[in-house]
C-alpha cells in the first residue's frame, strides 16, 4: 500500500500572549496526536505552525505596554514556541509571519488576485477616531452586534454570534483609544468578492462532508453564514503593522491579516523546504506534485478552534479556488477543519486578567507534561464545550494513568525482575484465556485507529486506557503469583503475554503521552514497530529487559491545593457597596413612583485609590452637582485607580450611608457583571454634567 501523503496545520496562535490550557486543546493536542499517530502508520505527513504576528490584537497589546509592535511578537513568539516545545508538540516546523518570505507569499496572492480584477476597489465608511486622528480597525471598535446584542461586539464581526456585519450596522460603537463614539469616514479598500464563491464552497464542503464525514458543529457554523449569504470582504486595513499593500497608492494601508495569516501555512512550509535543503518540498504537499500512485491529492486537515471556523471553511477555500483559478499549480483546499469548541477553566473563561487559569510554561514548572496531555486528552471539547479542574487532573494521573497504565506495568516489570532475571519468559503453553488477550492486543490498535481516523481523539484515548484495564484484569485472572509456584511454564506464558502488552500499550499511547512511552520503551529495550504492528508479538523470549522506574508518580493533594489556593478564587464579587437587592420577584412589576424614588445621578469619579488591607474594595470621591461623597465600591479587582479617575459614573444618590471595613459609603456605584465575571462600571459621556438625573 502506498502511504498516504498528509498536511496538517494548527492555527497560528497570535503572538500577544502566552499560550494557555485552552488553547492546547482547541488546536494543537488534538492535532498532535493525530499527527504522531499519522507517523505511526508511515504517512507521508507533515505538520505546519507558527506565529500570526500582523494585525490589530498585536497593536493593541503594544499600545497597552507603551512598546513597539516587533518587542511583541519577538517576545511571545520565543516564549510560545518554548512553550510547544515543553508539550511535546511534534511540529516540523514553527514558523512566523514577519519572516520576509511570508510577506512575499502575501503579497503574491494579494498581486495575483489585484491583477485579475478579482479585488474591487471600494470605498466605505470606516470607523475613524477624531481625537487621535486614526481609522479604527475591527477591534479597536466596540459595540452592540446587531444580530444578536452581544455589547462587546467588534466592528465588522461578533464574536458571540459569529455574524459578520459592515461597520455602519454596529450600534453604539466606541473607540477602544479612547472611549469616544468614532465618526464614520471615508477610506478606500480592495475587497475579495466572497459571495461570488458562495455556491462553490457550498458544493466543497458537502462533497468533503459526503466523502469525509465533517463535524457538526463545523457545518452547523458553515450552514449559518451561506444562510445569510456571503458579501464581499475587505482585504486590506488602515494600520501601519502588517504586510504592506504592494501596489500603488496604498500607503499605510496593510493587507487585513487574515488574508495574511492563514497564507502562513504557505509560507511555513516553504520554510521548512528552505531549511530541509529540498526547495520544492513545500509544493510537494501543498499543489499535489510527486503524490504517490493511487492518491487523488494530498489530505490535507486544518485543526482549529471554533471561533476561526469561517476562516478555514470559507475564506481560505474561497481565496485558493481563485488562486486555482487562473493557474495550472494548483493548491489543496482543506479536505477537513475538524474544529474543537472551548475549554474553559474550573467553569470559567482562563482569563489572565482576572487571574484565572495557567499557561502552558507555568503548569510545567510544577507537574509532568504527559499527565497533562493525557487530561487534556481525555476531555477535550470536541463536540461541546469542556472544563479543566485541577481535582480532575489530579485524578486522572492518580486513578488512571498511576493505577491502571503505570500500575500494570510495574507489577509485571517487579515481577519479571523478581522471578524470570529481568528476561522476557517463554510463551509455552498458551491457553484460552491467554489466547483471547493476543487477541485483544493485536484487535486494539485498529479499534483506536477508527477513533482517530475520525479525529474522534477522545475516544481513542478512552480505547487505550481500556486496553490497559483489560492487562491488569489479565494479570489478576491469571494469577501468576500462585502458579510461579505450581507451574513455572504457565506463568512464564503469563508474564510473556503481559510484556508483549506493555509494548502495545507503550505505542498506542505515545501519541498521547510520548515522554512516558519512550520512558517504557526504554525499559523494555526495545523500539515502536509502527501502528500496524504494534499489537503482535514483538519481545522474543529470552529478550533482556532494562530495569524499572515508576512512570507516573502519584499527585498529593498538596500540590493541587497549592494551585487552587492560587486562584483567585472567590466568585468575582458583586460590588460590596452595590450591595445586592432582593430579586423582585420575576411578574412583580413596580410604578414608576417606585422607580424614582430611587435618585440615580451622573457622577464624576474625582479620586480614587484602593483600601488598604483589602484586595476587592476601591475608595472612590464623587462630585455629584455642588457635594462632594465618599463611595467605597467592590471593583478594585477590575479597575486600577487611574482608570476610575474622571469617569462619569451613575450612582444612587439617596441610598442609606453603610460602613465599609470602617469606612462610610453615602451611596452606591452601578456596574454589570459579564458572564466571564468582570465587572463593568456604568458610564455616560463627559458631556453630561454632574448631577444630572437618570430617568
Ligand atoms: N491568530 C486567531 C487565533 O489565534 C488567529 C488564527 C490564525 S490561523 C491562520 O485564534
Ligand atoms: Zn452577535
Amino acid at each position: 500500500m502506498s502511504k498516504e501523503k498528509i498536511l496538517v496545520t494548527s492555527a497560528l496562535p497570535y503572538a500577544n500572549g502566552p499560550i494557555h490550557l485552552g488553547h492546547l486543546s482547541g488546536a494543537y493536542l488534538p492535532a498532535d496526536i493525530y499527527v504522531r499517530y499519522k507517523r505511526l502508520k508511515g504517512a507521508d505527513i507533515i505538520y505546519i505552525c507558527g506565529s500570526d504576528e500582523h494585525g490589530v490584537p498585536i497593536t493593541i497589546t503594544a499600545d497597552k505596554e507603551g512598546v513597539k509592535p516587533k518587542e511583541i511578537i519577538d517576545r511571545y513568539h520565543t516564549i510560545n514556541k518554548e512553550a510547544f516545545e515543553k508539550f511535546g508538540m511534534s511540529f516540523d516546523i514553527y514558523s512566523r509571519t514577519s519572516l520576509p518570505l511570508h510577506h512575499e507569499t502575501a503579497k503574491e496572492f494579494f498581486l495575483e488576485f489585484y491583477n485579475r480584477g478579482i479585488l474591487k476597489e471600494k470605498k466605505s465608511l470606516q470607523f475613524y477616531d477624531e481625537k487621535v486622528k486614526m481609522f479604527l480597525p475591527d477591534r479597536y471598535v466596540e459595540g452592540t452586534c446587531p444580530n444578536c446584542g452581544n455589547e462587546e461586539a467588534r466592528s465588522d464581526e461578533c464574536e458571540n454570534c459569529g455574524a459578520l456585519y459592515n461597520p455602519s450596522e454596529l450600534k453604539n460603537p466606541k473607540s477602544k483609544i479612547t472611549g469616544q463614539t468614532p465618526v464614520l469616514k471615508e477610506t478606500s479598500h480592495w475587497f475579495f468578492p466572497l459571495g461570488d464563491y458562495q455556491s462553490k464552497l457550498e458544493k466543497y464542503i458537502n462533497e468533503m462532508n459526503e466523502k469525509y464525514g465533517w463535524k457538526e458543529n463545523v457545518l452547523q457554523y458553515c450552514r449559518g453564514w451561506f444562510k445569510d449569504g456571503l458579501k464581499d470582504r475587505a482585504v486590506t486595513r488602515d494600520l501601519d503593522w502588517g504586510v504592506k499593500v504592494p501596489i500603488k497608492n496604498a500607503e499605510g494601508k496593510v493587507i487585513y491579516v487574515w488574508f495574511d495569516a492563514v497564507l502562513g501555512y504557505i509560507s511555513a512550509t516553504k520554510e521548512l523546504s528552505e531549511k530541509s535543503g529540498k526547495k520544492n518540498l513545500w509544493k510537494e504537499y501543498w499543489q499535489n506534485k510527486n503524490l504517490p500512485a493511487g492518491q487523488a491529492g494530498t489530505k490535507y486537515i486544518a485543526f482549529i478552534g471554533k471561533d476561526n471556523v469561517v476562516f478555514h471553511c470559507i475564506v481560505f477555500p474561497a481565496m485558493l479556488m481563485a488562486w486555482n483559478e487562473g493557474n495550472n499549480d494548483k493548491y489543496v483546499l482543506p479536505q477537513n477543519v475538524p474544529a474543537n469548541e472551548f475549554l474553559n477553566f474550573e467553569g470559567k473563561k482562563f482569563s489572565k486578567s482576572r487571574n484565572w487559569g495557567i499557561d502552558v510554561i507555568d503548569f510545567l514548572k510544577v507537574f509532568p507534561v504527559d499527565p497533562l496531555r493525557y487530561t487534556l486528552a481525555a476531555n477535550l471539547p470536541e463536540t461541546r464545550d469542556t472544563d479543566f479542574y485541577w481535582k480532575e487532573f489530579q485524578l486522572r494521573n492518580n486513578s488512571e494513568l498511576a493505577d491502571i497504565l503505570g500500575n500494570f506495568i510495574n507489577r509485571t516489570f517487579t515481577f519479571v525482575q523478581k522471578n524470570f532475571d529481568s528476561k522476557v519468559p517463554v510463551n509455552g503453553k498458551p491457553e484460552k484465556i491467554d489466547k483471547e488477550m493476543l487477541k485483544l492486543l493485536e484487535a486494539s490498535p485498529s479499534k483506536i485507529s477508527a477513533c482517530f481516523e475520525k479525529y474522534k481523539i477522545k475516544d481513542g484515548v478512552f480505547e487505550a486506557m481500556d486496553l490497559a484495564r483489560a492487562c491488569n484484569k489479565y494479570f489478576n485472572d491469571s494469577e501468576p503469583w500462585r502458579t510461579i509456584k505450581s507451574d513455572r511454564e504457565k506463568c512464564g506464558t503469563t508474564l510473556n503475554i503481559c510484556l508483549q502488552a506493555i509494548f502495545t500499550l507503550a505505542e498506542v499511547f505515545s501519541p498521547v503521552i510520548p515522554f512516558s512511552s519512550e520512558k517504557i520503551f526504554g525499559m523494555l529495550n526495545s523500539k515502536p514497530t509502527g501502528w500496524d504492528d504494534c499489537g503482535k508479538e514483538n519481545l522474543k523470549a529470552g529478550h533482556q529487559l532494562n530495569k524499572p522506574e515508576i512512570i507516573f508518580p502519584k499527585i498529593e493533594d498538596e500540590m493541587i491545593e497549592e494551585q487552587t489556593a492560587k486562584l483567585n478564587n472567590e466568585r468575582p464579587e458583586a460590588n460590596q457597596a452595590l450591595a445586592s437587592q432582593p430579586a423582585a420577584k420575576k411578574d412583580e412589576t413596580i410604578t414608576i413612583d417606585d422607580f424614582f424614588k430611587v435618585q440615580l445621578k451622573v457622577a464624576e469619579i474625582i479620586h480614587a485609590e484602593k483600601v488598604e488591607k483589602s484586595d476587592k474594595l476601591m475608595k472612590l470621591k464623587i462630585q455629584l452637582d455642588n457635594e462632594e461623597r465618599q463611595i467605597i465600591a467592590g471593583i478594585a479587582k477590575h479597575y486600577s485607580p487611574e482608570e476610575l479617575l474622571n469617569k462619569k459614573v451613575v450612582v444612587v444618590a439617596n441610598l442609606k450611608t453603610a460602613k465599609l471595613m470602617g469606612l462610610e459609603s453615602q451611596g452606591m456605584v452601578l456596574a454589570v457583571e459579564d458572564e466571564t465575571g468582570k465587572i463593568n462600571v456604568l458610564t455616560v459621556d463627559k458631556s453630561v454634567k454632574n448631577g444630572t438625573r437618570a430617568k
